[in-house]
């Protein structure tokens, strides 16, 4: 592994060691949880007196409001804090801090105890997760933490740095490692929710990556499709079979039963499947921490990766998919309502305000465009956040970034012409605005996406 990095990662790794009585602080998505995993396992492995914490946002006011409810000398970020130096520097000036994270790192300020890719010419945004971070400093503390290895590839999948099946760079080393040292096992099948512990019709309803429209939280629908496929739902015990349970054969009825349904390419449905220790699929068990961030309960996570609690991985998996059905069809019953479904050039916009809560307007955008819920190449999600705040998220297909045009460089444009704040990455970005500038955003993004492509260069694109 790069030299640079882990010097960098035995640093804070020494810090840890000179520091007790530490406060935590990790974003609230799958890669923040994941980090969070890693960060309890390893302190604790240390006998470090610690609290945890998670915030959807580090501002100012977030970060004082954490810290003086937790009165600690010591404050370690994971997955955020390297692109809010000032921040950091304002709230935490009289504490000991340190940062682990893959964003890129503010222009302004410094911070001595400050890990990141990028301040090692490494890409934060597609090699490493923060959770990758946090396991090669838990890795530097003590090697055997090197069982903490797949929570850093759950955090790098939530991120979507799992490209289709694969992983790179620092990603990859550390699928190398973790094989090595049976941590996980790469195989091919069904990528699914529930491999394991769940009958198939469960496994079926509770998938939300992809979206099953009308298999998805409908369990009529899902025993209906394996009925029509001619799949056995239970065993001659009577018994529900499991995902795991099926032959290779079966596996692949199910697939094309859901490739002749329309669902999704096949490419998302079969190829390398990543088994944990427990049974589970990386990406179904990424997609279950992302569900606890969403839901507001990412101590949750925590709580299924270190107890393996299937009976509340189980309830989160249910009640997310009913959030996300709920929001669907929100968008659905809104089609002709132009206040809430707008054209904007080639993309759809959504605006939501109180309907559908701002941690899932992501996820709904998503899913739109990966189905045919809205038949557009650029979704842009809003809903009211705060008292005062509109949360806004862009989401893209291939043919768009092809033309050369990013969601990141559009969120921050657009954003930051009305006075807020956005960024991300080429397919998948978002941003903040004041609530009182959404007529104005509307307006400039409506122009900045008419000027950049008609659908017309789209349409010959494809
Ligand atoms: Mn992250």
């Amino acid at each position: 592994m790069d030299q640079q990095l882990t010097t960098s990662a035995a640093q804070i790794a020494s810090f840890l060691k000179d520091h007790d009585d530490i406060l935590c602080v990790s974003h609230y998505d799958c890669d923040g949880i994941s980090s969070a995993v890693i960060v309890r396992e390893m302190l604790e492995r240390e006998d470090k007196q610690f609290d945890q914490v998670f915030l959807d946002e580090l501002t100012e006011e977030k970060l004082a409001s954490v810290v003086t409810d937790h009165d600690h000398e010591t404050v370690l970020l994971t997955d955020f804090g390297s692109g809010q130096l000032p921040t950091v520097n304002t709230v935490l000036d009289h504490h000991d801090v340190a940062i682990i994270d893959h964003h890129e790192p503010s222009e302004d300020g410094t911070l001595e105890h400050h890990c990141n890719p990028h301040l090692v010419g490494i890409d934060g945004g597609s090699e490493i997760s923060g959770a990758g971070m946090t396991y090669v400093v838990a890795r530097e503390l003590d090697q055997a933490n090197i069982d903490l290895s797949p929570y850093a590839l759950i955090g790098a999948t939530g991120d979507m740095q799992r490209d289709g099946d694969t992983y790179q760079g620092l990603n990859q080393e550390i699928v190398e490692e973790a094989q090595k040292h049976d941590h996980i096992t790469i195989k091919q099948g069904l990528k699914l929710y529930g491999r394991r512990g769940r009958n198939l019709v469960k496994a079926l309803t509770y998938t939300t990556d992809p979206y099953l429209s009308g298999i998805t939280d409908n369990e009529s629908g899902a025993v209906q499709f394996l009925r029509s496929i001619g799949i056995e739902l239970s065993d001659e015990n009577g018994e529900w079979r499991s995902l795991a349970d099926l032959s290779l054969e079966e596996e692949r009825m199910i697939v094309n039963g859901l490739i002749k349904k329309g669902y999704g390419d096949i490419e998302q449905l079969i190829g390398s499947v990543y088994i944990l220790d427990n049974g589970w699929e990386i990406r179904e068990f990424a997609s279950l921490m992302n569900a606890c961030g969403r839901l507001d309960r990412p101590a949750d996570g925590v709580t299924i990766a270190r107890e393996d609690d299937f009976d509340l991985a189980a309830t989160i998996k249910r009640k997310y998919s009913r959030k996300i059905g709920r929001y669907l069809s929100f968008v659905e019953d809104n089609m002709d309502d132009t206040e809430v479904i707008q054209e904007i050039g080639p993309g759809t916009l959504i605006q939501a305000d109180d309907s559908i809560h701002a941690n899932m307007i992501g996820t709904i955008a998503s899913i739109c465009i990966r189905s045919d819920i809205l038949d557009d190449p650029i979704i842009i999600g809003m809903a009211h956040k705060g008292e005062d705040a509109i949360k806004i998220s862009a989401r893209a297909s291939s043919e768009v970034t092809e033309t050369g045009l990013a969601m990141s460089e559009l969120m921050e444009t657009c954003c930051t012409t009305v006075g807020g704040e956005g960024g991300g990455h080429e397919r998948a970005a978002g941003g903040k605005i004041p609530r009182t500038e959404q007529e104005r955003f509307i307006k400039v993004i409506r122009e900045e996406l008419t000027e950049s492509l008609s659908k017309d260069t789209l349409t010959h694109q494809a």
